[in-house]
């Protein structure tokens, strides 16, 4: 088992093959390091939870108690451990601020971290060391057995995202916290929300209130629609935090803005409003880059959003502004970073925007289909961090086979074994080491309607990506992965996840 990265990590001399007995080859992302020590833990009835940080304890307590029926008391900061412990302390330092160290023995199970997110993580993988009936919301039969050893786990990559395109359909809160739920059990730490595009308009601005209610109205094939008020979008950005996971919202400009200029005229250069879109072309609209209004109107936009948005990044779009002239699109993203800076947040924008000048912290985001592109490469070698997410790989929403009825083919057709093959710390030439700054798994939506649509197009793959995202790249190999992978099955199945049954998996 070198696949597992022991003897390589050497992160515990004398580890050995991790193919020692007990050690289930059933954790996705695979963590740094796994050593058995060939006891079992058993949860029972009378055991008892305490942990150090209340929110972690109750999710964990929550999730355990519901397929268990056990009443698992909980005491936050408890004098003594209970048989699972999580502690803000013990933790060697190599963990950094989202990683864990996991120890079970007979007795017990302790999870150490320097810090909440890491007792978060490090939960996951104590969910996915125990039965795939952990995750049943109603009783199930037991015995609720984690194997004995000690994890050693911390991510690669400080952004693992993932985004969901809200605006070619409209998906509500509930499904928004859904995804969360799934995306948080494979330690994803972004949610990127695509919040605004030709089609719709998708959060309540007050300083331009017809941007929701009008430029909201209608999504991809012309149903109703619909857009968050600021109190929904707050409880998302709070609920993505209750899971250790940072909200990146995207206003989408200058192209991809057909929606706003829709709803408001004077937005437009010859003052006249189109009407809305409900198809799925791209590239036909912009904003008015030498009208002075425009940047009243972002600084307004941008105001507001920054304000609801505890995250360092507010994605400005960029990509695909094919109405907009090369010297405009130069002079409108100058603007538009000056904008984003001067209300705290840092820029994040699709790979476009490194065809201009940028800000020293202005963040690309990778989508295209080939491993080399001078312009993000320069960009890169000036310092610039790249956020890779590249199309013919990690585009969610590109169809699995010929067969797959959901989802487009444009960057080619992406099975699970191909989500999963490539190194994002080592794939677009001149963008390696430091210039990476994580994985995103983006999910577009002109195809996807519901939650069972969602699920069936992340799931294998947003955990493929995920993987890439934390462990480390001495761990890939493919037919670990595909072990591991056929794992989480059962725990779909019991979880009601609509995933894609890709015959590249022996699912059990
Ligand atoms: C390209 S990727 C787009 C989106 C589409 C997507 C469909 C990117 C930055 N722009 O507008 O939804 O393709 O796959």
């Amino acid at each position: 088992l070198a696949a597992l990265g022991l003897v390589g990590a050497g992160l515990l001399a004398g580890s050995g093959p991790a193919a020692a007995a007990g050690v289930p080859n059933t954790v996705v992302p695979v963590p740094v390091s796994v050593v058995s020590d060939g006891s079992t833990f058993t949860l029972t009835s009378t055991a008892t939870l305490t942990s150090d940080d209340a929110g972690v304890g109750g999710y964990l307590a929550g999730i355990l108690r519901a397929s268990t029926g056990y009443a698992l008391p909980l005491t936050v900061n408890a004098p003594g451990p209970g048989s699972i412990a999580l502690q803000l302390s013990g933790a060697p330092g190599s963990v950094g601020a989202e990683g864990y160290q996991l120890t079970t023995t007979a007795t017990g199970v302790v999870v150490q971290a320097q810090q909440p997110a890491g007792l978060f993580h490090g939960v996951q993988t104590l969910l996915q060391l125990l039965p795939p009936a952990v995750m049943g919301s109603t009783v199930q039969p037991g015995p609720w057995t984690v194997p004995g050893g000690t994890v050693l786990d911390y991510p690669r990559f400080a952004y693992r995202g993932a985004m969901l395109d809200v605006a070619r359909h409209f998906f509500t809160v509930t499904q928004v916290k859904h995804y969360i739920d799934e995306l948080a059990l494979y330690k994803v730490n972004v949610l990127h929300l695509h919040l605004s595009d030709d089609q719709g308009w998708r959060i309540a601005v007050n300083s331009w209130p017809n941007l929701a209610t009008y430029g909201g109205s209608t999504q991809v094939g012309g149903g109703p629609g619909g857009y968050y008020t600021q109190a929904d979008y707050a409880a998302i950005v709070s609920y993505a935090a209750s899971r250790y996971m940072t909200v990146v919202p995207e206003i989408d400009m200058p192209g991809h803005t057909n929606a706003a200029l829709a709803s408001y005229a004077q937005l437009n250069c010859n003052g006249v409003a189109p009407a809305l879109y409900t198809g799925t072309n791209v590239g036909f609209s912009s904003l008015c880059v030498p009208l002075p209004l425009t940047y009243t109107f972002i600084d307004q936009v941008i105001g507001e959003l920054a304000a609801l948005t505890p995250g360092p990044y507010l994605h400005i779009g960029g990509d695909e502004a094919s109405s907009t002239t090369a010297s405009d699109y130069a002079s409108f993203l100058g603007q538009v970073q000056q904008i984003v800076a001067a209300h705290g947040k840092t820029v994040v924008g699709w790979h476009d925007i490194t065809h201009t000048t940028l800000q020293p912290s202005a963040v690309a985001q990778f989508w295209g289909t080939t491993t080399s592109d001078s312009a993000v490469a320069a960009a890169a070698a000036g310092g610039t961090k790249v956020i890779m997410s590249p199309a013919n790989k990690a585009y969610l929403d590109m169809k699995y086979t010929h067969k797959t009825k959901l989802g487009q083919t444009w960057a080619g057709l992406i099975e699970v074994n191909t989500a999963y093959g490539w190194d994002p710390g080592n794939y677009l030439t001149g963008v390696t080491g430091s210039s990476v700054q994580g994985v995103e798994g983006p999910l577009w939506t002109e195809t996807i309607v519901t939650s069972a649509d969602i699920d069936y197009m992340a799931f294998p793959r947003l955990p493929a990506l995920a993987e890439l995202g934390w462990s480390p790249w001495s761990t890939h190999n493919v037919t670990a992965f595909d072990q591991r992978l056929a794992a989480q099955g059962p725990r779909w199945r019991t979880m009601g996840v609509n995933y894609y049954h890709s015959t590249q998996i022996s699912w059990p």
